[in-house]
């Protein structure tokens, strides 16, 4: 039953993912860890969600090389004066088997202590890894009403796609999921838009006896990869008790017709880069400069970005780009890029379309192009990088099909 003045809601963000296809950016961090838009770290936006939708009490799965992304959460949420006593990190030590958390599923399981101690209403249940905007109590509202047991965000994505997302396929004239197949090769594609399907965002909203029940039954089966998606929700749905929450409903205050409903899985070098771009374009396609639902994070204490002029010739300046605090920018041209705090780009360069992170450090007469450079990377004097990429290549950097070079972290490239 739900209480009086609305249902008292525990919000479980997973956070233990790997993220294998953002190598070499995840190669010391979890995928949640990894650095965003200058100053964010992709769990910032589900953090900062649940607590603009009101939903304080979280916590945090921790499990694969979480020491980067523990240091994060302490230093920029649980240090904070407004969320400090709510947001709690959970490492997998807390088990109840031998295991590590086999799967998401696993993770809950293994947390269900959790879930005892709060009593919750409600559980919402998040990923930890998209860039986007989401009011979770507009979706908690329609879970009451529609009387699921198990609600599962949804969003319209291009069929191509289908081999990386959960797959839900509706009941006639009805929100009720008849049907959910975890990442298939042959998907449904919409009545309404034959080059669409429609797919989970991996955000549910559960009735908490009902999600205890379910991963409780699900840690018996032998056959089970305990996995939220592929497990869990197909679960539910045999039972006729899950929903689909369509993201396009979802309002956010400050949201401008053109970044409303964005949502991005950045699971690729190719889509992290590609939403980077987002961020940068002129009129922003995702906009964080919209304080009616502020993102969250701690960026630390700099001092404020530097252009310094330079040469006659070669001013210090920055164009369509995001530049951090404690940059500087000394007689170059930087521009459509995001530039961290702390990076130092000296004399007569040129950095065109790129990402970099903390403290990387260019030397002078470097060209960057279409390269994400990941934090403590030196380029020295004179070294191209995204020019030719048989020499980026040999440099043993990571190329991307879509020609994306990426500089893993600490690297200091030969002259
Ligand atoms: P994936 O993202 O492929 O698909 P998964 O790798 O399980 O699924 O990651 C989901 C979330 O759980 C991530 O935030 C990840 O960090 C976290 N996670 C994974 N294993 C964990 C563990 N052992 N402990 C704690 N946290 C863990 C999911 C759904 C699809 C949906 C897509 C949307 O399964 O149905 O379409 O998300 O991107």
């Amino acid at each position: 039953m739900v209480a009086k003045g609305g249902p008292s809601v525990l919000a479980i963000v997973l956070a233990g993912g790997e993220g294998k296809r953002l190598m070499p950016l995840t190669a010391d961090r979890a995928k949640p860890a990894v650095p965003f838009g200058g100053i964010y770290r992709l769990i910032d936006f589900a953090l900062s969600n649940l607590a603009n939708s009101g939903y304080l009490k979280m916590v945090v799965l921790t499990q694969y090389k979480s020491h980067s992304l523990d240091r994060h959460i302490t230093k920029a949420w649980r240090m904070s004066t407004l969320l400090g006593n709510y947001v709690a990190p959970v490492p997998a030590q807390q088990r109840l088997g031998k295991q590590w958390f086999a799967g998401s599923a696993d993770a809950i399981y293994q947390s269900l202590n959790l879930i005892h101690d709060e009593k919750p209403d409600i559980v919402v249940v998040v990923g930890a890894d998209h860039v986007y905007r989401m009011d979770f109590s507009q979706m908690v509202s329609q879970h009451i009403q529609s009387g699921a047991a198990c609600s599962v965000a949804a969003i319209r994505q291009p069929i191509a796609s289908s081999d990386q997302f959960g797959v839900i396929e509706l009941e006639k004239g009805s929100q009720r999921i008849s049907a959910f197949r975890e990442k298939p090769t042959d998907p449904q594609p919409l009545e309404d838009s034959p080059g669409e399907i429609l797919a989970s965002m991996g955000n549910y909203v559960f009735t908490a006896d009902a999600l205890v029940d379910a991963v409780r039954r699900d840690a018996q089966r032998d056959d089970s990869k305990n996995d939220m998606g592929g497990d869990i929700v197909p679960d539910f749905v045999s039972r006729g008790e899950a929903y689909a929450y369509d993201f396009g409903d979802n309002e956010i205050p400050g949201a401008t017709e053109r970044d409303r409903g964005y949502w991005r899985d950045v699971g690729t070098m190719d889509s992290y880069f590609d939403a980077h771009m987002d961020l940068v374009s002129i009129l922003p396609i995702f906009n964080v400069y919209n304080y009616d639902w502020p993102i969250l994070t701690n960026a630390g204490s700099f001092p404020p970005a530097k252009f310094v002029h330079g040469s006659a010739k070669r001013r210090g300046v920055a164009i369509d780009s995001m530049i951090s605090a404690g940059t500087i920018v000394s007689g170059s041209v930087v521009q459509r890029s995001v530039l961290s705090p702390n990076v130092h780009v000296h004399s007569f360069g040129r950095i065109e379309d790129s990402v970099l992170l903390d403290n990387v450090d260019i030397g002078r007469s470097c060209t960057i192009r279409r390269a994400i450079l990941d934090k403590d990377v030196v380029v020295p004097e004179g070294v191209s990088i995204g020019v030719d990429h048989d020499v980026d290549r040999k440099r043993g950097l990571t190329v991307t099909d879509s020609g994306i070079v990426v500089v893993g972290k600490g690297t200091v490239l030969q002259p």
